[in-house]
């Protein structure tokens, strides 16, 4: 087979603008919602935090850390139920699946948020950076809600 010059650098472009594409597909398929943080008495060293994380795109996502500048750690943990007792186990790594939206919520998937730098209260804003596989990132504002319980 014959290419021309012009053909070959037809065909790189076309696979250029392919990756690039992709590339920014991945990027938007994430988003990141209802951010909060459950209230905790005065001087608690920890408090939880949920959210829902949707993944539009065609290929699962990996959650790999979350951070917030207020905590000095977040663990990703989820509550389990063994032998009749409930359990924290925490996450190395969470799969976020393709078209699915998970939800963290209480009983479940939580931030495990340690070390607070200053004591929070209701209405306080929280800046909370999830990082992603192929070097995504998101950051949210979560507030500071009075806990409901279900
Ligand atoms: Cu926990």
């Amino acid at each position: 087979m014959i290419f021309s010059t012009k053909t070959i650098s037809n065909f790189v472009l076309t696979m250029i603008l392919v990756s690039l594409s992709s590339f920014t597909f991945a990027k938007d398929s994430i988003t990141v919602n209802k951010a909060w943080v459950a209230d905790a008495p005065p001087n608690s060293t920890m408090y939880a935090g949920y959210l829902t994380i949707k993944n539009s795109g065609s290929e699962e996502v990996e959650l790999l850390t979350v951070s917030s500048p207020k905590f000095k750690k977040i663990e990703i943990h989820q509550t389990q139920i063994i032998r009749n007792i409930a359990r924290m186990v925490e996450q190395d790594g969470l799969p976020i699946f393709e078209n699915e939206t998970t939800t963290f919520a209480p009983g479940g998937l939580h931030l495990m948020m340690i070390g607070p730098k200053s004591n929070m209260k209701i209405g306080d804003k929280i800046e909370l950076t999830l990082k992603f596989e192929n070097n995504l990132s998101k950051t949210v504002t979560a507030e500071v809600q009075k806990r409901v319980s279900k």
